[in-house]
């Protein structure tokens, strides 16, 4: 099939869907006929619809918490959920385990029998695609919020399926989103037709007056990405997500570290999401935001993180984002413990309900910076549409192919990785090299004169070392890796 962004037919989504549903034998389940599927997603409450949950989020203008969470057996990872949910989470997640994500689904099996044999989860989390429609409905019937798969997947469209044919309202992820920071092989046009594919399978719910919603990954690789690359990002993910139907889209962001632009980066994502989808046509949406707390590297030491974890969530209230994804205590350790994963979400709902009815300043300075990343986001998306020549999809695979939009940190082979990101004098992410970057001269001008106000002041020259020394500085207890003086 040639790739553009245009709505697949019936015929075309039909043809493709008995090739995913024949991958692997869960896929067979009466219950992924579309009918019986539409009639189940009808029969979930409102109060377990995400979409619906987070459209009323929006309205009261209140922040929702969310963690992530995954085990490999079945009742644990119920007994896992029902633990967070009480520990206050809005939202559930099933975090999907790495076997899964990568469609490896006979090793995912045997993990699943090594892990009862040991009584000990050796997957990294919950394989949904082994459980099938069946399990995945269990899980639901034994939680009282809204259910979403987080994973990481480039071809999710078997996934997709089951989760949704299960009454799961959400599921994360995009065509660049869950391919670049995830995979080192997969082409951008690939999984652009994965994810137009669950898109399109939204898009049939929706048609059937299902709401379901869909959520694009924010962070990317979590480390020093410029908010106008990641907004850039979120709204192509959206734009390609509408064309197929999709109505309930949440665009997220990862918390950078300077308040002021974390806050200004959430204003500008919700406003340019809602502006280009109107400017293109798509009406009805109901876009909403989601603020990640800190993705990078954490410090060690438990009060610390959890320091960091009340900041981040200080900075999520402030900024109004619908829904914010909490981290846990044990994040520099590895897969938490539930209790951990509780701590984490207890923390930060006291600190977004002690905030809920307090609105963050508005100054010269927040202005000035949604102003920034509004351009910074035209200057990109201008010329995704320019590659394209209108065309969408065929303009995000040219972009990544030359490097004109660069994601800092990616594994991929296809993204060119030539941009370097670094914090200017007072935290805010800046670039130190565009590599290709489609940014016009006076956004160049204004960072390069920010990296240069940092330099003077540290006394040496602008360099990748400032790169190196702002990755490592927050789980160091500080924002800037200022130079170490002997
Ligand atoms: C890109 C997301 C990374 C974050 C967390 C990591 C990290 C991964 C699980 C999990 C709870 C799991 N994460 N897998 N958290 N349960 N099975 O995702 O710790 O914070």
């Amino acid at each position: 099939m040639e790739l553009k962004n245009k709505k697949w037919t019936e015929e075309e989504f039909f043809r493709v869907r008995r090739e995913v549903l024949a991958s692997w034998p869960t896929g067979s389940s009466e219950l992924l006929n579309l009918d019986v599927a539409i009639k189940n997603l009808k029969s979930v409450p409102d109060h377990k619809n995400f979409a619906k949950k987070m459209a009323e989020a929006k309205k009261q203008g209140r922040t929702l918490v969310q963690p992530r969470a995954g085990v490999d057996r079945i009742d644990e990872h119920i007994t896992l959920l029902k633990f967070l949910e009480e520990a206050g989470a809005d939202f559930l997640p099933s975090t999907i385990d790495s076997y899964t994500r990568q469609n490896r689904y006979s090793e995912a099996e045997k993990g699943i029998e090594e892990s009862k044999r040991l009584n000990r989860n050796m997957l990294n989390g919950f394989p949904a695609v082994n459980y099938g429609v069946e399990g995945c409905m269990k899980v639901l019937d034994n939680v009282n919020v809204p259910l979403q798969a987080r994973h990481g997947t480039p071809d999710a469209r078997l996934l997709a399926e089951i989760i949704h044919a299960a009454g799961w309202t959400s599921n994360e992820g995009g065509a660049i989103s869950y391919n670049i920071p995830y995979a080192k092989n997969i082409s951008v046009e690939d999984t652009i037709k994965y994810w137009q594919y669950c898109d399109r399978l939204v898009g049939y719910y929706e048609d059937h007056g299902v709401s379901i919603n869909r959520e694009p990954f924010g962070p990317l690789t979590g480390t020093l990405v410029p908010a106008s690359i990641s907004n850039a990002v979120g709204i192509i993910e959206a734009l390609l997500a509408a064309e197929q139907g999709v109505k309930n889209i949440t665009v997220g962001y990862g918390m950078g570290g300077n308040v002021v632009q974390d806050v200004a980066a959430i204003k500008a994502l919700q406003k340019q999401t809602e502006y280009y989808l109107d400017k293109f046509g798509y009406k009805d949406m109901v876009i909403t935001t989601v603020f990640h707390q800190w993705m990078g590297g954490f410090p060690k030491n438990e009060d610390e993180a959890m320091g960091l974890i009340s900041m981040s969530s200080t900075v999520a209230a402030l900024s109004k984002a619908t829904k914010m994804i909490t981290k846990t205590p044990y994040e520099s350790i590895g897969i938490p413990t539930k209790e951990a994963n509780g701590r984490g979400i207890k923390a930060s709902k006291l600190v977004v309900s002690l905030l809920k009815d307090q609105q963050y300043l508005d100054s010269k300075e927040l202005d000035m910076e949604i102003k920034q990343i509004e351009k910074e986001v035209n200057s990109l998306l201008d010329c995704v549409f320019t590659l394209g020549n209108g065309d969408l999809a065929v303009g995000t695979v040219k972009a990544f192919e030359q490097g004109i939009i660069d994601v800092p940190f990616a594994p991929s082979k296809y993204n060119a990785g030539k941009m370097l990101p670094a914090r200017d004098n007072e935290g805010f992410i800046r670039i130190l090299d565009f590599g290709n970057l489609g940014f016009n001269d006076e956004i160049k001008a204004f960072h390069r004169q920010k990296m240069e106000e940092r330099a003077k002041y540290e006394g040496r020259n602008v360099s990748f070392q400032m790169t190196v020394d702002d990755v490592y500085a927050v789980s160091e207890g500080q924002l800037i890796g200022r130079p170490k003086r002997g």
